[in-house]
């Protein structure tokens, strides 16, 4: 009966055990959820691109070693995530198709590009930073499928996110002109990392049923005011400014007071008009068609290795 299908599937949230593919859920619960899943998975995929820049360009083996497997690492987080999206009844080309024809986000800090060596160090300490604090709330999502893939997802952004600190660390320790550049990077990451959290709780669409549902457990907002009481500290140890003269410590909240980021600027930015979002996507879709072979030979090989039809 519907109803008891309908009471199942609520007991379930409920009770915070997780939803299977082979569950009965909600048109609108499977839409929501396929809706974040994509956004997630694209921006996993089309992240790899500010960095995979600077693969070519590190400055030493050892850097270059761990810049390759991070965008690795993302390539990975991307193939997990599409494959949990699978599961609810879409498949990765259709997937693949709404990021191609711009139907489909990825998120907006990914838009902007890294002009120096340093804003690979400030994009993943940042980003990546941002990135964790998000997710590690998602591994307890009530979806089966996309909790189990933030696990693995969360333990490799913990290495990223480390070796940002650490290539910051190493050139606030150098010449003048890399404090400078480390600075700079700092200063015009800092506001597209807060900006990837969303709009603030009043303006997010999907919010209240996201966290009715248990696929979110927190708001934007506050998962935005932890990303900074982390970093403030982790600044401090650094050596970096962060770019906000409204940033103090606010002892009645227990909190830092920050100055938000633009919002009508993110707007812009996921609306198609931030200063890499036709760059990206251009790359993006080239990057497919030089891939049409390899997808061709993997079909016919399967072709090859199907059981024979009956009869
Ligand atoms: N950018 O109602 P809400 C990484 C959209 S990458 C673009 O608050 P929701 C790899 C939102 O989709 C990080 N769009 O939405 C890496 C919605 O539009 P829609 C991977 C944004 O879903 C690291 C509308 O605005 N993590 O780790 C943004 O409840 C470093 C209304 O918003 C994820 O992808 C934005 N910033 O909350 C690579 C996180 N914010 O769908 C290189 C997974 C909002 O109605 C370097 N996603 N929108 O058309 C989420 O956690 C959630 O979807 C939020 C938004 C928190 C992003």
């Amino acid at each position: 009966q519907p109803h008891e299908r309908q009471a199942r599937f609520e007991a379930l949230i409920a009770a915070d055990r997780k939803v299977e593919p082979g569950d009965w859920m909600p048109d609108a619960y499977r839409e929501n959820l396929l809706r974040q899943l994509a956004q997630h998975a694209n921006s996993e995929i089309v992240g790899m691109q500010p960095e995979a820049h600077w693969i070519a360009r590190a400055p030493s083996l050892k850097r270059k070693a761990v810049l390759l497997a991070k965008v690795q690492d993302e390539a990975g987080h991307g193939l997990y995530l599409y494959a949990a999206a699978e599961t609810l009844g879409t498949d990765r080309a259709a997937l693949l198709n709404a990021l191609h024809e711009g139907r489909q986000k990825y998120l907006s800090f990914i838009n902007y590009p890294t002009l120096t060596w340093a804003d690979t160090g400030a994009l993943a300490w940042l980003t990546d930073g941002a990135a964790i604090v998000n997710q590690v709330p998602l591994c307890r999502s009530s979806y089966g499928p996309y909790a189990r893939a933030m696990v693995r997802v969360c333990k490799e952004e913990s290495f990223h996110h480390r070796q940002g600190f650490d290539s910051l660390w190493t050139l606030m320790r150098g010449t003048p002109a890399q404090r400078a550049m480390a600075q700079d990077a700092v200063d015009r990451w800092w506001y597209p990392a807060l900006a990837m959290f969303g709009p603030p709780h009043t303006a997010s669409t999907h919010s209240e049923r996201s966290m009715a549902w248990r696929i979110k457990r927190f708001t934007n907002d506050e998962l935005r005011q932890r990303f900074v009481d982390i970093c403030v500290p982790q600044a401090e140890a650094l050596g970096v400014r962060l770019p906000d003269p409204g940033l103090r410590w606010n002892a009645g909240r227990g909190h830092y007071d920050f100055t938000e980021p633009d919002y009508a600027e993110l707007a812009r930015v996921v609306r198609g008009d931030g200063p890499a979002n036709r760059q990206r996507l251009a790359h993006r879709r080239r990057a497919h068609e030089e891939g049409a072979w390899v997808r061709e030979a993997a079909a016919a090989y399967a072709a090859k290795h199907a059981p024979a039809a009956p009869g």
